[in-house]
């Protein structure tokens, strides 16, 4: 296009897009892994709109060796007609101007219209180069962009009897810091997207591999099959979850329930696809629901006397495994996060609906309806049970920071925002940490073999084990109800564990306690993963580390050639002396940590459950995969 006809609007586009390279993460939150998948995400929840309103059954998702990302759907393709006010395809208007969405008009549920709806101009303007072809009305379109900016218009190459749109795009390496996608991350993604989409097909590629790998992700049961995937490694105690769902003028509702033998709760709740983690009102009228049907059933059948108190949330949802899945025209995201949904009217719908269709089920199935209530009676019985213990453990101090544990080398400073505590595997480490650190700000607690599993024990164990007493006293937080994030003692809490497959496993074995206990710490951002190093190459009077065993082809490379070198793998942290650990893992100036997420809850949930659960081979599996990463953790 000569420069003469560029119009006021094309410069517009361009400003908008501008915008979006600028400050990148003000659209897809950060510009580290978690923006990058973003990116694919966003993509997806197009194609998934699509499906919302019944006009796509199957969505592909291809990584290629170059690190681009196909999605490819068989919607009715993005609109290929002029838009007049633009005066451009209605291709190039969905990916060059920021939230054209709604520029299309259309109604229904969507993903895109809510916390993602970035749009995906957002994507192409993220890009160093985007191809779109779409098919629709017998015929074949194509387009290109660069950093956002179209190479020519809209052409049509070819016929086709199929319809959907195919983008593939290049994330941008100026923008990101990196652009490696990770298996895991998407995996787990596209999984949940196919239990909340009932019946959508999502398969994904990934040919960075030789033997590609290949997974397909659909669910004649939807959220059903999603709960019985949860609870699949636990012993349930009713056969078959529980399933609800109803559409009304508010929209639309789906729960699905069952309770396990377990200690934990496990409630997930989504609005228009999107996992809503600090709750909103569906939940609150779920709980609700739970909570009054449940304790009006025990009264009926005289489980529960005159006499006793009601039985409380948590009591009841002890070992409940629940997806509620709402879908609305007009979702109105709050919270720090903007995952917490504010419909009102969603309250009433989901708990009316709950109460009556729990309250039908526990009628019509006695059995598991006296099993569920003995277990909340249960549960009842051992929190009070709980409550004693602690209150005896805390008179002796043993909750309470004022006795801190014998092993607990502590720091100088108090205040808590400045300091950090490294959790570290074996008193061996422990020491040389101790030695290496910098007592002013860092402190060491020193943890002994295997910490106990929290996952299957219940918390009168949890609370008789002495690693995890040592834990609790030196955060100062305190645990579950009692937990107070301000009474943190350290801001930066490190875990620290030899690159092996044990070390993998103590690493689980704290976050779970974490996760369990303590995850306010987690939603704070307070929890790392320290990064020791896997190699230290010497050579001459120099030496050099590697942290990964790509980090250590690339160190070699850039040795000048017939340089004499040695190398040597660090097998534990043990192995390093002070000085060294100092430098490569502790140093703020050097190290790098991992900070720990709970964004994606499916991922962790998966990963704690593979390792934590009673069946061995999920678990072999799980550490045979990941013993040196832990992509997983979606940091
Ligand atoms: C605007 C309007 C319509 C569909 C789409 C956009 C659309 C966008 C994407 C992005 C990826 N896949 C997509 N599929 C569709 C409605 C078109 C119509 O009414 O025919």
């Amino acid at each position: 296009m000569p420069e003469s006809s560029y119009s006021g609007k094309d410069i517009q586009v361009l400003e908008g897009l501008e915008a979006v390279r600028k400050r990148p993460s003000m659209y897809i939150g950060s510009t580290g892994p978690k923006g990058l998948h973003h990116l694919v995400y966003e993509l997806v929840d197009n194609s998934v709109d699509e499906a919302l309103a019944g006009c796509c059954t199957a969505v592909d998702i291809i990584i290629h060796p170059d690190n681009a990302v196909s999605v490819i759907d068989n919607g009715r393709g993005i609109p290929v007609d002029n838009v007049p006010k633009y005066r451009k395809s209605g291709v190039e208007v969905a990916l060059t101007i920021l939230h054209a969405g709604g520029k299309f008009g259309g109604s229904g549920y969507k993903v895109s219209g809510g916390l993602h709806g970035v749009g995906v101009s957002v994507v192409n303007a993220l890009s160093t180069r985007l191809e779109v072809e779409v098919k629709r009305d017998g015929r074949i379109w194509e387009m290109a962009f660069e950093r956002g900016k179209a190479q020519g218009s809209l052409k049509e190459t070819g016929k086709s009897k199929a319809k959907g749109t195919s983008v593939k795009f290049w994330a941008d390496p100026e923008i990101f810091e990196t652009v490696e996608y990770s298996w895991e991350t998407l995996a787990s993604r596209m999984r949940e997207t196919a239990f909340l989409n009932r019946n959508l097909k999502i398969t994904l590629t990934d040919e960075r591999e030789l033997e590609p790998r290949r997974e397909e992700f659909r669910y004649a049961g939807g959220i059903l099959d999603f709960v019985k995937y949860l609870n699949e490694k636990k012993e349930s105690i009713h056969s078959k979850p529980i399933y609800l769902e109803a559409e009304g003028a508010e929209g639309m509702v789906e729960v699905a329930l069952q309770w396990n033998t377990g200690y934990s709760e496990t409630v997930l709740a989504f609005a228009n696809n999107i996992n809503t983690h600090e709750g909103g009102t569906h939940l609150d009228g779920f709980k609700n629901a739970l909570t009054r049907t449940l304790n009006d059933y025990a009264r009926r059948q005289g489980i529960l006397k005159e006499k006793d108190e009601n039985l409380s949330g948590e009591d009841i949802r002890e070992g409940l495994t629940a997806v509620i899945s709402v879908k609305l025209k007009d979702p109105q995201f709050e919270g720090q996060t903007k995952t917490k949904l504010g419909n009102t009217e969603m309250r009433s719908f989901v708990q009316s609906v709950v109460t009556t269709g729990l309250a039908e089920f526990l009628e019509e199935h006695p059995k598991p309806a006296r099993a569920i209530v003995t277990k909340s009676t249960q549960a009842a019985k051992a929190r009070a049970a709980a409550r004693k213990a602690r209150e005896l453990t805390r008179r002796k101090g043993l909750l309470e920071s004022s006795t801190l544990p014998g092993k607990l080398a502590d720091c100088s400073v108090r205040e808590a925002a400045l300091t950090e505590i490294y959790l570290v595997e074996g008193d061996s480490a422990g020491g040389s940490a101790k030695q290496a650190r910098d007592r002013s700000f860092q402190a060491i607690l020193p943890l002994r073999g295997k910490i106990l599993n929290v996952e299957k024990a219940g918390i009168n164990r949890a609370l008789s084990s002495e690693e995890i007493q040592a834990m609790i006293t030196a955060l100062g937080t305190s645990i579950q109800e009692e937990f107070d994030l301000a009474q943190a003692r350290y801001h930066k809490v490190i875990i620290m564990t030899d690159a092996d497959v044990d070390g993998a496993h103590i690493r689980c074995l704290i976050l779970t306690f974490f996760y369990r206990y303590m995850r306010e710490m987690i939603d704070a951002g307070y929890i790392y993963i320290a990064q020791p190093p896997l190699y230290k190459i010497s050579h001459g009077k120099k030496h050099d580390y590697a942290y990964t065993d790509k980090q250590l082809q690339q160190v070699l490379a850039e040795l000048p050639e017939s340089t004499k070198y040695t190398l040597q793998r660090y097998k534990g942290l043990g192995e390093m002396n002070p000085e060294q650990l100092w430098e490569t893992t502790m140093d703020p100036e050097r190290r790098t940590l991992l900070q720990v997420g709970l964004d994606d809850a499916m991922a962790a949930e998966e990963a704690f459950m593979d390792l934590m659960g009673d069946q061995v081979e999920p678990r072999k599996l799980f550490i045979q995969r990941h013993a040196k990463s832990v992509r997983f953790l979606d940091v």
